[in-house]
Formats: C-alpha cells, sequence, structure tokens
C-alpha cells in the first residue's frame, strides 16, 4: 500500500539515490582465505591481477590498469599523458575532475577531459574530430560509465585514456577503487610505472610517480562483487522502465533520453524538473521528498565553475555556461539500485506527484486569499 487518505507513506527506512551492491559475505571470505595464505596484502598480488584479467575482459579493453581510487587514476592519467597547458573540461561534474587537472598545474591547451556524465556518453566521434584537428589527447571521465557500450564497443575504448571509478556507489565497485583503460601496451606500462612510485624495475626510478595501487582486499571483493554485476544491472534497468513509464505521467518531469545504440551502465536515475510546469522548483523538490525519508541528490550542484577556487576564471563565467548553468538548477536523481523493488519505484513516484501536488495547492490558496 503506498497511499494513506491520498497521501503517501513515509519510508520507514531512509531511502537513499544509491546502495553498494554487496556480494555474500562468504563469497569474498573464500577470497580473504586465499590472501591470507598467500599473506600478500598488496603490491599487484594474485587478486589484483585477477581482477585485472576479468575487468578487461568485461569491458573489451586492450589494456587496465587498477587504481586506489578514480582520482588518483585521473591524476595519473594527465601525468602520463604529459599534458602540461590547458585542457578544456565541463563544469558538469564531481569536483575530482577539476581537482585532477589543478592538482596538475595545467595552463596551456594539451587536451580534452571529458566526461561521461550520469553514464551518458559523450560526442565521441565530434569530441575525437576537434581533438585530431587542434593534436590534443583526450582523456575520458568514465567514473559513471562502468560497462556502458556504444553501438556494441566498450566506452573504455574511445580517447586516448579512460578513468573508471569503483567507489561504492557505482554500479561496480571496489569500496574505493578505480581503474584506467588504454589501448597503448607503451602507455600502460607508462602508467603502472607511475602508479607505483615511478618504480622501473628493481634498481630504477625513472618518473615522479606516486603510490596509487589497490590492494588484494579491495580486489577480492571486487571479483565477488563482479559475479553480481549482470542481475545488479539487469533489475536497474527493469526499474528504469517503471520509472519512466511512471514519470511520463508527470507534468513538468522529464526524462533524460537515453542516446540511439547507447546500452548504459545504468548508474543514476535522472529527472528535469521545470518548475512552471511542475509546481515547484527541484531546490523544493529535494527538500520536499526528505519528509518521506527519501534522499534525492542534485549531483553536480553546484556547478564546478562556482566554486571558490574556480569562480575567477574567465572560462568559470556563467554567461560562458548557459546550458549547464541552468541543468544544475534542474536535475535531480531518483533512488536506484538493485535492492529496490518495482513497489518502491511506484511509492517514490507517488511522493514526487505528491509533493507537486501540494506546492500547487499552497499557490493557489495563496493566489485566492
Ligand atoms: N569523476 C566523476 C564524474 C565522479 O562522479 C567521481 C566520483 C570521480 C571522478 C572520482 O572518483 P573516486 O575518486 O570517488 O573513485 C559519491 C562518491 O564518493 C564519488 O565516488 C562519486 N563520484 C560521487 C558522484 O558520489 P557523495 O559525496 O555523493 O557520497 P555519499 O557518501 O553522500 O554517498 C551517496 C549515497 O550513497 C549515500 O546517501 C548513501 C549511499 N552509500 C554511500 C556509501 C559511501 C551507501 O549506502 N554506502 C556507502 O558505503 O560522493
Amino acid at each position: 500500500m503506498s497511499r494513506a487518505g491520498g497521501t503517501p507513506v513515509p519510508f520507514d527506512d531512509p531511502v537513499y539515490v544509491t546502495r553498494p551492491l554487496l556480494p555474500s559475505l562468504s563469497s569474498v571470505m573464500a577470497r580473504l582465505a586465499d590472501v591470507w595464505t598467500a599473506r600478500q596484502l598488496t603490491n599487484i598480488g594474485a587478486q589484483h591481477e585477477r581482477l585485472e584479467a576479468a575487468l578487461r575482459d568485461h569491458l573489451g579493453v586492450r589494456e587496465l590498469s587498477l587504481f586506489t581510487n578514480g582520482t588518483v587514476a585521473l591524476i595519473t592519467a594527465i601525468r602520463a599523458l604529459g599534458l602540461t597547458g590547458e585542457v578544456l573540461t565541463t563544469p558538469f561534474t564531481f569536483p575530482a575532475t577539476p581537482h585532477a587537472l589543478s592538482w596538475s598545474g595545467i595552463t596551456r591547451t594539451s587536451g580534452i577531459l571529458a566526461v561521461h556524465v550520469y553514464g551518458n556518453p559523450c560526442d565521441v566521434v565530434g569530441l575525437q574530430r576537434v581533438a585530431d584537428r587542434h593534436r590534443l589527447k583526450i582523456i575520458y571521465d568514465a567514473a559513471h560509465a562502468f560497462g556502458t557500450r556504444i553501438m556494441d564497443r566498450g566506452i573504455g575504448t574511445f580517447g586516448d585514456v579512460t578513468m573508471f571509478s569503483f567507489h561504492a556507489t557505482k554500479l561496480f565497485h571496489t569500496a574505493e577503487g578505480g581503474a584506467l583503460a588504454c589501448g597503448d601496451p607503451l602507455l600502460k606500462a607508462r602508467i603502472d610505472d607511475l602508479r607505483n612510485f615511478g618504480i622501473h624495475g628493481p634498481d630504477a626510478v625513472e618518473a615522479i610517480g606516486l603510490n596509487g595501487k589497490m590492494s588484494e582486499l579491495h580486489a577480492a571483493l571486487g571479483l565477488s562483487v563482479l559475479e553480481g554485476v549482470a542481475d545488479e544491472l539487469a533489475q536497474r534497468r527493469r526499474l528504469l522502465a517503471r520509472y519512466r513509464e511512471r514519470f511520463a505521467e508527470l507534468e513538468g518531469v522529464t526524462w533524460l533520453q537515453g542516446l540511439k545504440g547507447v546500452d548504459s551502465s545504468c548508474q543514476y536515475c535522472v529527472i528535469r524538473v521545470d518548475e512552471a510546469a511542475f509546481g515547484c522548483s527541484r531546490d523544493a523538490l529535494h527538500r520536499g521528498l526528505r519528509a518521506y525519508n527519501l534522499f534525492t541528490r542534485k549531483y553536480f550542484h553546484p556547478l564546478c565553475a562556482q566554486y571558490d577556487c574556480y569562480r575567477s576564471l574567465p572560462s568559470a563565467a556563467p554567461a560562458n555556461l548557459p546550458v549547464a548553468t541552468r541543468a544544475v538548477q534542474e536535475v535531480l536523481c531518483v533512488p536506484l539500485y538493485g535492492g529496490l523493488s518495482e513497489a518502491d519505484v511506484d511509492r517514490i513516484c507517488d511522493m514526487v506527484a505528491a509533493v507537486g501536488e501540494q506546492a500547487r495547492r499552497s499557490v493557489a490558496a495563496g493566489a485566492a486569499e
């Protein structure tokens, strides 16, 4: 039952935008037993090598290097490609994207760092054309795009390097983790050296590296999580189909259309709220849903260009960013993870509708006074 007297009943327990996919504890323990036997806890052990191979296969990429997290992977990609100048990027992303560039002291145009936001692919053909014309490297931030495919081609095969995040909030995760994928074995070797302090063989340190290695414990968890990803994805697809049906009935709520020929990672369920048609703003909806124990997220508000550390850049002026500036006021990520049922989705949609109805009634009452 989702409604009592026309008002949706709040969830008993908080419902969040996402929940991590948890494999059975016994499956993880069995892998950990192997780690205990081997007594190798990190520095590229057997679990690490197994996960790297399994993910190369799963993502359909030639080369893959695991990392402690996506941000360190991104910083390493920038260094491995020798990007030293300005890099073109988007303000509509998580802080990690522009911060990775700032940590790398970028000042001259030498690359593009594009983000497959919410797992929806960028215009990879158009960007490659621009990059080729101006001899720029392309790094893709595919933090949200695990397993996304374009015309059956893995998302990690476009551009020069692609970063994946394996944070707990991602479709596939290792609690904390990430990876870089590329098509060039020499670049992979450079990435691996940079990931390990720049050490190249027993007696040589050939680059200013960092420590980005994934531990055996994280890799073991990842191997178990990977076994459940197909079922998780199938359930997310069912939930998205239900959301789509229900949101089609709601005036003022639009759905980001998937691109033709794209299999999505189903990382987030994103709606866009048109205040005039819906009855209240995205922010009011976000606040109103909390009363139902429902915690949506405004990814990625505020725009990176509005952070104190970036707002004085000439490129950060809102007039330069009309699309992102508008979108960031209107988008809302609603819960999407395999642990939800279609009945939960119905309740969530009833709650969204109820907040809109309530707002329209308040406006009408105010006008009548
Ligand atoms: N590029 C892009 C475009 C990114 O979105 C990200 C990360 C990166 C780069 C960097 O990758 P990493 O260095 O992180 O690998 C989360 C994640 O921490 C972050 O990884 C992610 N993007 C971002 C979009 O989301 P928050 O601040 O929203 O996380 P938090 O803790 O509020 O979690 C959201 C919800 O998930 C919670 O309300 C409850 C649920 N949750 C979360 C965790 C951590 C759980 O149920 N269990 C958990 O263990 O940033």
